[in-house]
């Protein structure tokens, strides 16, 4: 009976400790952007806290460099080939505007997990995964939306007789347009502040996939960062960035619900450096947009007091794809019956003197669009020979020689390697074929892909 007592008790009160879960997911973001991570040009006072409060992952990978099929990943907790979300309907890198695509309804979300356990959810920000009615956020997972359908800077100007003005929707409704993207940031966590209020007695789960810096070279930013860094708009866009941050924490602390949430601060790719004052992924070889480290190892950042250590680093190799099944893991919600790519890594979240990643077993694969262009396991990148490299399905190919880095001790990739190291070429060369033939590669659809949704007939979002 006295047992009986003490199971019930104790399954009350783990419920009643559910954590809420704040995901903050900013758009072309640079490692080498925040002052945790290096930064000597950025202002970042309130991610830095987050860091000294948290934990900071210094080998956390996206599974794509551009913002849809990056997304989908974080979504799903599957690669994007799996989920098709790949490419765009038209062939493109990224979902446009009255896109046919969109992310399959039937796929199982991290909303939706989480809405399975109780949670109030919400997505405010860029979604980027679908813009026809039966896409949107609500359609997955999500209780509300406040945001912009896809990037800021797919604008009506750049195809007028198809693009509708930039819509600023709220749930399913275009609530103005063109948005007004120089108080997007603002505006967004003004809305993140009023949802946890609202949500403060209950465990909620905030997606917060910021729209900046975002695609421009001229990010947008309000009145009260513009002008004020020391790297021009995107410098400004960055510390508005942090001040949103500071915002975040401070409702929580205000409400008394920092110790119950947990916080996970990351970038949909790296930076996109068009001009000298873009953002920096330093100290990683490349840009955004393809599957340099640069571009697909990401600054992050976990909080969670007391359950996830206070002013560590993990160069545990994680991803993403991760997040998902090991949010269900945490909150004692059912995992998706779909196969995942992501691991459940609640372990070294919850012991930073932990670094065993299931990913070195398994390889972590590096797609650009349709085709495979590298792969990591352990310390080793192999970057694939390639006949040629996909910059679109159309374009010019450049042929890609074979190279190996130690990306754990060699970050900069200065010393290629494979001469010294047959036996890891050979062992991440199969790795690869083992993703070929699961997920396919360019020209060769993998046996476990699914469909991702589509529709006869696109409509432009009105309002
Ligand atoms: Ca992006």
């Amino acid at each position: 009976m006295k047992t009986l007592c003490f199971l019930l008790l104790f399954s009350v009160s783990a419920f009643a400790a559910k954590p809420n879960i704040i995901v903050i997911f900013v758009d072309n973001f640079g490692n080498g952007d925040l002052g945790c991570f290096g930064s000597k040009l950025h202002r970042t006072p309130n991610v830095d806290r987050l860091a000294a409060e948290g934990t900071k992952f210094t080998s956390f990978y996206v599974a794509s460099g551009v913002c849809t099929p990056s997304r989908a990943s974080l979504m799903t907790g599957c690669y994007p080939r799996r989920v098709n979300m790949h490419v765009s309907d038209t062939g493109g890198a990224v979902l446009q505007p009255v896109a046919r695509k969109g992310l399959n309804p039937a796929e199982v979300t991290m909303a939706e997990v989480l809405k399975s356990a109780g949670y109030a959810t919400m997505c405010i920000g860029k979604w980027h995964l679908g813009d026809q009615p039966g896409f949107l956020p609500t359609k997955q997972g999500f209780d509300d939306f406040f945001g912009l359908p896809y990037s800021d800077d797919m604008t009506k100007d750049k195809k007028p007789d198809v693009w509708p003005e930039l819509p600023l929707m709220r749930g399913e409704k275009v609530i103005e347009a063109p948005a007004d993207r120089d108080h997007l940031v603002k505006r967004c966590t003004e809305e993140a502040v009023r949802f946890i209020e609202k949500h403060a007695a209950e465990p909620f789960f905030l997606y917060l996939p910021h729209t900046m810096p975002g695609s421009t070279a001229h990010p947008f930013s309000s009145e009260n960062f513009r002008g004020k860094s020391a790297n021009g708009e995107y410098g400004d866009s960055v510390e508005e960035l942090d001040w949103s941050t500071g915002e975040i924490m401070a409702a929580l602390q205000r409400l008394k619900l920092a110790d119950n949430t947990l916080i996970v601060w990351t970038s949909d790719n790296g930076a996109v450096k068009r001009n000298p004052s873009q953002g920096s992924n330093a100290p990683y070889r490349g840009s955004g947009y393809d599957t340099s480290e640069g571009a697909m190892r990401m600054p992050c950042v976990m909080r969670w007091p007391g359950k996830i250590a206070a002013g560590a680093v993990n160069d545990a190799l994680c991803s993403t794809m991760d997040l998902l099944p090991t949010f269900a893991s945490l909150v004692g919600a059912k995992q998706p019956s779909q196969k995942l790519d992501g691991h459940d890594i609640s372990a070294i979240l919850l012991d930073a003197s932990n670094t065993t990643s299931p990913w070195d077993d398994d390889g972590f694969f590096f797609y650009r669009m349709d085709q495979l262009q590298a792969v990591r396991a352990g310390d080793w990148k192999l970057y694939l020979p390639l006949e040629g490299k996909f910059k679109t399905l159309s374009a010019k190919q450049v042929p890609s020689p074979m190279e190996l880095f130690d990306v754990r001790h060699d970050v900069g990739e200065e010393h290629e390697a494979s001469a010294q190291h047959p036996e890891v070429v050979q062992r991440l060369t199969q790795l690869a074929e083992k993703a070929r033939a699961d997920i396919g590669d360019f020209n060769r659809p993998g046996a476990g892909q699914r469909e991702a949704g589509m529709v006869e007939k696109s409509v432009p979002l009105l309002p």
